[in-house]
């Protein structure tokens, strides 16, 4: 099983069909596959083989499409990387997933170079003009290429094909390894549940570095042979203004995507005359903005829940009149849940405690890294930090109410406090930092910082500390704003008080 191998059959079905449109630029199905196939060939040529890891950080582009399944269809495992990440967490990810390629762009290489150079047996691939090996270079080589077919390299269901880092509780970021198997059963439930057809438009304004825009958006698009419009960009005017025009039929966001949308609603009301659904995820999507989409637009949004580990879990129901807000809906086909207490004992329909996760979705563990590959999981079930309950009256209905673990989602992306207080802790001038989710209208929660500076310091500005925050770390990690204090609120065993501390800074947020 190869999930390349799978995509590749809508370009065997439909190949003079437009595959994607990116920024007006038309790619059909034949030429996404070209393109795939001469990829391929070249990693071929650059030495990659099954199992080497290839790192991509490229702004969102057509390439980075064709080399991402093209290391898939080699047998190679895609980590995609963030364009904003900076050179210290660059260096990170490298050398904890020993990539053996790394591909860049002259823009952003400049900020990581020194970072990269430092890693033995590592090659670079540009991806523009201005490097000596750039994507002139690329694209040379890819001319010279015959187009190699890329059925040759066979894989297997458990191979991985995405090494996805997600942020963790002890402050490292992990790879979860996704296999071919998790990718392929994920976005065939998917094709499911959400009626996808090959009439299908998409609009794709979502980063292409993680499991939403990438497995759920990209890859689910291309399965149904649907033809996707994609903007590099996600800007809530242009949205509105090409859901009318193409006309799209399907839209899928985080819901800081969803609350930008209706601030723009007013002013252009588009014709949605096509559309057939909206899509939520990734964070949680609040009731009031479910109801005001609708009330302007008329369309429910369907909110599903996934997690980096797991791809999606549950969906709301297709059938407009069964969404309904703040619920998840229900298990994917081939995905298995359960609510369970500290205990590990399951617990009774509509009492609140963890979400365990089975199914073939379910991620092969962490890279490297099995001390946390065993801590995540008991007797082969996910244990995935969140907290629900199922509502025995409706059908085992799932709603999340929280998390077990302390974790910041702001607008889609999740940020574990220990990393940025970590960061933070390591400033010359700060005795300690405490990172808490203050609630916010526009990014779900706003990172947010509380430090004690050291006495030689108290004068410090915190504008230095946000500064120094966004040498180290990716800016939507780095605390929106942090405020000095005397001392952290802890309890009688010194443990620090997040949810007296969360309070207190959210009170400093609204007076300020
Ligand atoms: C950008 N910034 C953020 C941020 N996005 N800060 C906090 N949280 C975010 N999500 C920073 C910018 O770097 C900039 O910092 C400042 O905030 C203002 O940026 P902006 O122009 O308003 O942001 P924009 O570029 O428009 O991005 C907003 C966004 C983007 C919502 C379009 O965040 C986004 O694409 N989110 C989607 C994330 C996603 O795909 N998650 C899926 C994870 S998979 P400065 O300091 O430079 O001014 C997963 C599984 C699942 O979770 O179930 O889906």
């Amino acid at each position: 099983m190869n999930l390349a191998q799978v995509l590749a059959q809508s370009a065997v079905r439909n190949p003079e069909k437009v595959a994607i449109d990116f920024e007006g630029i038309p790619y059909t199905y034949a030429q996404l596959y070209e393109g795939i196939n001469k990829c391929a060939q070249f990693l071929r040529r650059i030495g990659v083989k099954k199992g080497d890891r290839v790192a991509i950080q490229v702004p969102k582009c057509i390439e980075f499409v064709c080399l991402h399944l093209a290391v898939l269809s080699v047998g190679a495992i895609t980590l995609p990387l963030n364009v904003g990440y900076p050179a210290s967490e660059i260096q990170y990810f490298l050398t904890d997933s020993q990539s053996s390629v790394f591909v860049s762009y002259s823009k952003g290489y400049d900020a990581v170079k020194e970072a990269v150079d430092s890693i033995e047996n590592l090659k670079v691939v540009m991806l523009d003009e201005k490097s000596p090996h750039g994507f002139d270079a690329l694209v040379n080589e890819l001319e010279k290429s015959s187009g190699d077919d890329v059925r040759k390299y066979p894989t297997e269901k458990d191979d991985v094909g995405i090494l996805l880092y997600t942020s963790g509780t002890t402050g490292k970021p992990k790879g979860a390894m996704l296999t071919h198997k998790n990718l392929v059963s994920n976005m065939k439930a998917l094709h499911e549940v959400w009626r996808w057809s090959e009439n299908d438009v998409l609009l794709h304004a979502l980063p292409l570095f993680h499991a939403h825009g990438l497995s759920v958006a990209l890859h689910g698009g291309l399965y149904a042979g649907a033809t996707i419009v994609m903007h590099e960009k996600f800007d809530p005017r242009r949205t509105w203004e090409t859901l009318e025009s193409v006309p799209c039929t399907v839209f899928m966001g985080v819901p800081t995507m969803y609350y930008r949308l209706m601030r723009e609603w007013e002013s252009i009301k588009p014709d949605l005359k096509r559309m057939r659904v909206f899509i939520s995820g990734s964070a949680p999507l609040l009731e009031n903005l479910f109801y005001k989409f609708e009330e302007a637009t008329g369309f429910r949004i369907l909110e599903r829940y996934g997690m980096t580990e797991a791809l999606m879990i549950t969906s709301n129901p297709y059938e407009p009149e069964r969404r309904i807000p703040k619920s998840v809906g229900y298990p994917l086909p081939g995905v298995n849940i359960r609510i369970v207490s500290d205990d590990g004992k399951d617990v009774e329909p509509g009492k609140v405690g963890e979400v365990w996760i089975k199914g073939d979705n379910v991620f092969k563990g962490y890279w490297n890294n099995p001390e946390k590959t065993r801590e995540t999981f008991s007797d082969g079930w996910l244990k995935s930090g969140d907290l629900g309950y199922q509502d025995p009256e409706d059908d085992l209905r799932l709603y999340l109410v929280g998390r077990a673990k302390e974790l910041i989602i702001t607008g889609g992306y999740n940020v574990y406090p220990k990393e940025v207080e970590n960061v933070l802790e390591e400033h010359e001038a700060v005795l300690e930092a405490a990172v808490v989710g203050i609630p916010d209208e526009d990014f779900g929660e706003k990172v947010t910082a509380a430090v004690v500076l050291k006495e030689d310091s108290k004068g410090m500005e915190t504008d230095e500390l946000i500064k120094y925050c966004k040498s180290k770390l990716a800016s939507y990690k780095c605390p929106k704003i942090i405020f000095k204090v005397d001392s952290l609120p802890r309890n009688a065993m010194g443990k620090i008080q997040k949810h007296i501390l969360q309070k207190e800074l959210s009170e400093k947020v609204k007076e300020q």
